[in-house]
């Protein structure tokens, strides 16, 4: 930190030096024009070197560039916007003054100086300038924690969103975007499809396995579906326990049969072993779809309660199969 002084008269630089040393100002720099002190603040270069630079006191009338002139380059500069320039005058009438003000001088000393004015002058500028600078320290803490905040929230919300499991959507995430997509499918007129599927005898392959391999095939059979669904829109979740949900916006029935029919074949290609299905030797599961349009007169929920159905047929019908169910309108 440390204060500049720009004055071509060598006794005034020395005096002022001395006169603010002496009062414990501070490191104090000195240039003799204002070519020398755009080179010692670094206008060449992008990030100007205003950090070292608390104050500026500037001689008005210099040869070559003035003090007028040098004061309006340097808070041309954006680094150099909350550094205060004092203006150092013989000239205090007030065209001068006018002309300091606008260049950006925050203040002005008449010459010849008075050394008590000087340092009340310095001293209540420096005040200002401390003050600044730590606001804008603690803004930019702020915005720190603001930022830090954000991601964790993105964080929680993503997190909030999954099923601890499998990874995928869970169902609270599923029950948002389900109608969110119902809505939309409303209003667009586009058909929207829904596919349940549920593990077969999986109460069986936890008894002969364990809760802990159960666990493992949920995983597996939910990364089967998962590799099945290609575009953007479709969402699989875990609807609960050993049941699955898939949402595929913009799709009507025959789509959603195939996407269950490939879904159904994932699984098995995945040859999960279990030896006490009543039904084959690996994991299957059984499926039950619906789709179609939507319309305002629906119940929200009957697209849901109609895949339902079709996978409770799915089941007594011998399950590890696609069951559609009855188009509930058109
Ligand atoms: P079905 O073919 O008719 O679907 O028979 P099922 O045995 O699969 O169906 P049931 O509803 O009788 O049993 C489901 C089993 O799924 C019982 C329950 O313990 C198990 N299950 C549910 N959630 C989890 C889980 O998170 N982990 C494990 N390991 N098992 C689960
Ligand atoms: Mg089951």
């Amino acid at each position: 930190m440390a204060i500049l002084i720009v004055d071509d008269s060598a006794d005034s630089r020395v005096l002022i030096k001395r006169f603010l040393e002496k009062h414990g100002f501070g490191k104090i720099l000195t240039v003799e024009n204002a070519t020398d002190a755009f080179a010692l603040l670094g206008l060449d270069q992008p990030e100007g070197l205003a950090k070292n630079i608390d104050l500026i006191l500037m001689d008005g009338v210099m040869p070559g560039i003035d003090g007028i002139k040098a004061c309006q380059l340097i808070k041309s500069h954006t680094c150099f916007k909350d550094v205060p320039i004092i203006i150092i005058t013989a000239n205090d009438n007030a065209e001068t003054l006018d002309k300091a003000f606008a260049a950006g001088a925050i203040d002005f000393i008449t010459k010849p100086i008075k050394q008590l004015e000087l340092k009340a002058r310095v001293n209540s500028v420096l005040n200002m300038k401390h003050a600044i600078d730590q606001r804008k320290a603690r803004e930019a803490e702020l915005v720190k924690v603001l930022e830090e905040l954000e991601s964790v929230n993105r964080e929680l919300s993503r997190l909030s969103s999954l099923d601890g499991l499998t990874g995928i959507a869970n169902r609270r995430h599923f029950d948002q975007i389900y109608e969110l997509e119902r809505q939309r499918a409303v209003r667009t007129g586009h058909d929207l499809s829904i596919v349940f599927f549920d593990i077969d005898f999986f109460k069986y392959y936890n008894d002969t396995y364990g809760h802990q391999e159960g666990d493992d095939c949920l995983k597996k059979v939910a990364a089967a579906a998962g590799s099945v669904l290609k575009r953007p829109g479709d969402l699989l979740a875990r609807y609960g326990g050993e049941e699955f949900v898939v949402i595929l916006p913009e799709t009507g029935v025959a789509g959603a049969y195939k996407v269950a029919q490939d879904i159904r074949t994932s699984v098995e290609k995945g040859n999960i072993q279990h030896s006490a299905s009543k039904l084959t030797d690996h994991i299957t599961v059984s499926i039950g779809v619906a789709g179609g349009k939507m319309s305002l007169t629906d119940k929200p929920q009957e697209l849901l309660t109609l895949a339902d159905k079709a996978l409770y047929e799915a089941k007594s019908g011998g399950r590890n199969q696609v069951r559609i169910a009855e188009r509930y309108s058109d």
